[in-house]
C-alpha cells in the first residue's frame, strides 16, 4: 500500500525536502506539509501581528473627532480602516495554517495572546497622530519589508500590499509632523513632547536585544525571519535620524551620534524592564486596550447572530429549492 503523504514513518523524508527547500529560498504553501514547529511558530508570529493591527485602530480612533480639519479627519479614518483591513488579512492569513480565527480572536480577548508593545501608550495630543504615522508606521515598514521576503507564501504576500498602504501611512504621519514642526511655538512644542514619548516605545516594537529573543534563532533558520531584532532597530534608526533633523525635532537620546566607523547611529540603551512589564500586561493602557476591545465585541453579538440566522435561513431556502 502507498504510504500516506502525512504518515509518521515518512517525516523524516518530509522533514529532509522541507529544509530543502528553505535552504533553496523557495516559499512554503498551505498545502506543503510542514513541521508543527514552524506552524506552531507563524500561526503565533502573525496573529500576533494581525491582533496588532486591531488594537492599533485604538489609540488613533481616540483622535477621529478631535482631527483638526476635514481633510485631517478623512486621512484619519481611511488609516484606521486601513489597519481594520490589514487585520483581516493577516487573520485570513493564520486560516490557511489551519486555525480558526475565532480562536485566536479569543486570546486577544482574554489577555492570553501578545499584540505590539507600542499600542499601550495613550495618544495625548494631535501631534501623537502624526508621531504614530512617522514613527510606529515607519517602524512597522522597517520590518515588514523583511518579512515580505517570508518563506511562507501567504505571509509574505499579505506583507507586499500591507507595506504598500502602511507607506502611505508615513508619508501621511510626517506630514503633520513637518507641519507642526513649522507651525507655531506651541505646536512646535506639542510635537517635541510627543516625539520624546514615542521614540522608545517606537524602538522597542522590534522586540527584545537579540541576546534575550528566545525565538530568532529557529526563525531566522526556517526564513520565517531574515534579520535580527537589533539589526532592523538599527536600520530604522538610520533612516530616522536624518528625517527628525529635516524637520528640526530633537530625538530624546543624549547618547545619540553617528559613528564613523561603522556608518551607523549609536544609541543608546533601552528601558528593557519597562518593555518587559508593558508586554506583561502592566503598560499604561493594557487594560483600557482589552476592555475596549472586549466592549467592541459584546456590542456586536448582535450583528454576528443576525448574520448567522441570516446564512442559515438562506440555506434552507436553497435546500428547499433543490428539492
Ligand atoms: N510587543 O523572541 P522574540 C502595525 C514578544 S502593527 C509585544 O524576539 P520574535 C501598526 C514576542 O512575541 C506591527 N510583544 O520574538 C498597526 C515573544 O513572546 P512570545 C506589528 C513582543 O517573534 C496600527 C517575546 O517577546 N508587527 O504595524 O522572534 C497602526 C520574545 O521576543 C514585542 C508585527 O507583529 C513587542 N514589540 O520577534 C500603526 C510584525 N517584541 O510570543 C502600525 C511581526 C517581542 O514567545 N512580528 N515580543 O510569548 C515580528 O516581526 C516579530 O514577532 C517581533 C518579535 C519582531 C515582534
Amino acid at each position: 500500500m502507498e504510504p500516506t503523504p502525512n504518515a509518521p514513518a515518512d517525516e523524516t523524508a518530509l522533514n529532509a525536502a522541507f529544509e530543502a527547500k528553505i535552504a533553496a529560498g523557495d516559499s512554503i504553501e498551505p498545502k506543503d506539509w510542514m513541521p508543527e514547529r514552524y506552524r506552531k511558530q507563524l500561526t503565533r508570529m502573525m496573529s500576533q501581528h494581525a491582533h496588532s493591527e486591531i488594537v492599533g485602530m485604538l489609540p488613533e480612533g481616540n483622535w477621529i473627532t478631535r482631527a483638526p480639519s476635514l481633510r485631517r479627519k478623512m486621512s484619519l479614518i481611511a488609516k484606521v480602516q486601513d489597519e481594520a483591513g490589514h487585520g483581516l488579512y493577516i487573520y485570513c492569513g493564520t486560516e490557511t495554517l489551519g486555525v480558526d480565527r475565532f480562536d485566536l480572536y479569543n486570546q486577544l480577548l482574554d489577555g492570553s495572546a501578545k499584540y505590539s508593545s507600542i499600542f499601550n501608550y495613550p495618544t495625548l495630543s494631535w501631534a501623537d497622530m502624526g508621531v504614530i504615522g512617522w514613527l510606529v508606521d515607519g517602524a512597522a515598514i522597517v520590518n515588514q519589508t523583511v518579512l515580505a521576503k517570508t518563506s511562507y507564501g501567504p505571509y509574505a504576500r499579505a506583507m507586499v500590499r500591507i507595506c504598500k498602504e502602511e507607506n502611505f501611512h508615513k508619508r501621511q504621519g510626517y506630514e503633520i509632523c513637518a507641519t507642526l514642526a513649522a507651525g507655531t511655538p506651541a505646536q512646535r512644542e506639542m510635537l517635541q513632547d510627543a516625539v520624546n514619548r514615542f521614540w522608545w516605545p517606537a524602538l522597542m516594537m522590534f522586540g527584545p536585544s537579540d541576546k534575550d529573543s528566545p525565538n530568532s534563532a529557529e526563525l531566522l533558520r526556517w526564513r520565517v525571519k531574515r534579520k535580527t531584532n537589533d539589526e532592523l532597530r538599527q536600520r530604522f534608526v538610520n533612516l530616522t535620524v536624518p528625517q527628525a533633523q529635516a524637520i528640526g525635532i530633537t530625538l530624546p537620546d543624549p547618547d545619540l551620534r553617528y559613528n564613523e566607523a561603522t556608518k551607523n547611529w549609536d544609541f543608546g540603551e533601552i528601558d528593557w524592564a519597562e518593555f518587559f512589564e508593558v508586554i506583561k500586561g502592566n503598560g499604561p493602557c493594557n487594560k483600557e486596550r482589552l476592555a475596549a476591545r472586549n466592549k467592541a465585541h459584546d456590542d456586536g453579538r448582535w450583528v454576528r447572530e443576525a448574520a448567522t440566522a441570516y446564512a442559515e435561513k438562506q440555506a434552507k431556502k436553497r435546500q428547499t429549492e433543490a428539492a
